[in-house]
């Protein structure tokens, strides 16, 4: 009889223990969000299986106080699960390979469960479930966030800001196009179709020369929406100040200058808005990826495009809570996590400088505050190790390097990575340096084993050490 209603009461509060985290992993594209989600899945599963030595730093793991985890079912049924038994079996092939660029939203939901260590009634010992929610999304559409503040006239304005004479020749066609039209006259959607296909073409050969400012996001990726007359607008970039008040006030709403302002407004608040309502504005807990090294191969451009990236989405952080974005954003994030990605790529003493690099880019000319009341804490790390780190002995000098295997050419290599600017580099560091961070296929994965990291302990101590208290 006591024992039936001491389990009662244990079931009790133990229903009354459990918790939930949202945690959104914020990033643009290629910065490593599927990788990481993977990998964070694989670490959590993986615990208890062998000793725990794969997470040496999270503490609920190496006390053993995590009793199990398990992918359950999700709340939300109309988003795509997250396709992690995939991205898994594609890292355990012969050869293995990284996970596929993201198309689309989809999400997952990991039950952990824990014995509790502290609390009022822990001699109880009574356990605790945490629900770990976590969706996954392509990076293009992140960069879609600004465009909430800005009106259409604003939008174009910062993109004619950003068009340098690298844009310039890639957006040749589309120009041509915006140049000839009367965007007073009544507006032709056959037209407007075309043109805002080259305006996406001119995107696309953006993304491959490894720009990362590409807005709109989804004109990339456009999923459920291609073809929607939604997504069939441009910018306007080339007008003068009289020129947007003469448009404006030109009162026909069939215009092309109106039907463009109006798809950016429905773009704008149906699409974008909605996104992030729906998966943005209820997370707890948030990591920001970012892929520092492989803009530094590719150029300065392409280097600064990013941090331009980065820019944009912080300083929506940095006005306090009267802004906007941060409203949807922080109301009850208590934690923030900026990651450098992708750490495999340097040797271990590099490791602080791209922390250092990292730093530096988000807190731009040092005019970054706190973000308030919110612990932020700056890492890198491999989700997928893809090298290993050697030591090399070249004319009696002792040299650490990386191994692995080189993705352009699918040999086994042994490089010296060279090193990570402390700081975002200047026209002179460009000059002198060249940067080859070499990208590399992952290593063969067993069934049964986790997946080689670097750090992710540190990750799931911060993120969710404290959940599982
Ligand atoms: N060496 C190494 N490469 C990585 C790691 N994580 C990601 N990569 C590389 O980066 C690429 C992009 O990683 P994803 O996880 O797909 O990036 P994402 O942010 O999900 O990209 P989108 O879905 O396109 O927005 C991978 O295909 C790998 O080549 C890592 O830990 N180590
Ligand atoms: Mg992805």
């Amino acid at each position: 009889m006591l024992n039936t209603l001491q389990k009662e009461m244990n079931q009790f509060i133990n229903r009354g223990l459990d918790r939930s985290l949202r945690l959104a992993v914020t990033g643009l594209s290629r910065s490593g969000k599927t990788a990481f989600i993977t990998s964070l899945i694989n670490q959590l599963l993986h615990i208890n299986r062998v000793d725990n030595s794969h997470l040496p730093l999270f503490d609920p793991a190496r006390n053993l106080r995590v009793l199990g985890v398990k992918r359950i079912a999700q709340l939300d049924l109309s988003i795509p699960r997250f396709e992690y038994e995939r991205n898994l079996n594609e890292l355990q092939q012969k050869p293995p390979h990284f996970p596929q660029s993201t198309r689309g939203v989809s999400e997952t939901r990991l039950a952990i469960r824990y014995q509790r260590q502290s609390g009022l009634m822990s001699y109880l010992k009574e356990t605790g479930t945490l629900y770990l929610d976590i969706f996954d999304y392509p990076g293009e559409w992140l960069l879609d966030l600004p465009l909430l503040a800005l009106s259409y006239q604003q939008w174009s304005q910062e993109l004619s800001q950003l068009f340098n004479d690298k844009r310039k020749n890639l957006a040749q066609p589309w120009l041509a196009k915006v140049a000839k039209l009367d965007l007073t006259a009544l507006a032709n959607e056959d037209v407007l179709a075309q043109i805002a296909q080259d305006y996406t073409d001119y995107l696309q050969a953006c993304k491959e020369r490894g720009l990362h400012f590409i807005q709109p996001g989804r004109f990339v990726l456009p999923a459920e929406l291609e073809g929607a007359p939604a997504l069939q607008f441009f910018p306007l970039l080339e007008l003068t100040t009289e020129q947007w008040e003469q448009l404006k006030n030109n009162a026909n709403s069939k215009s092309y200058f109106s039907v463009l302002v109006q798809r950016y407004e429905y773009y704008r608040h149906k699409i974008v808005k909605k996104f992030y309502q729906d998966y943005f504005a209820n997370f707890d807990r948030q990591v920001i990826l970012a892929d520092c090294l492989t803009p530094l191969n590719h150029s300065r451009q392409a280097f600064d495009d990013m941090r331009e990236g980065l820019t944009q989405l912080f300083k929506n952080f940095h006005y306090g809570k009267r802004h906007l974005l941060t409203r949807l954003f922080s109301p009850r994030i208590d934690k923030l996590m900026f990651i450098a990605t992708k750490a495999d790529h340097i040797t271990s003493d590099q490791v602080p400088n791209l922390i250092s690099l990292m730093r530096h880019l988000v807190q731009k000319g040092g005019s970054y505050v706190e973000f308030e009341g919110i612990e932020t804490e700056y890492s890198a790390i491999a989700s997928i190790r893809a090298t290993q780190q050697v030591n090399v002995t070249q004319n009696g000098q002792k040299f650490k390097a990386i191994q692995g295997i080189r993705s352009s050419d699918l040999q086994q290599v042994t490089v010296f990575p060279g090193s990570v600017p402390m700081k975002v580099p200047n026209e002179a560091f460009w000059q002198t340096n060249k940067f080859e961070f070499d990208q590399f296929e992952p290593q063969p994965l067993e069934p049964g084993e986790n997946i080689p990291h670097l750090r992710m302990d540190t990750v799931l101590q911060f993120l969710l050490g404290d959940k599982l208290d």
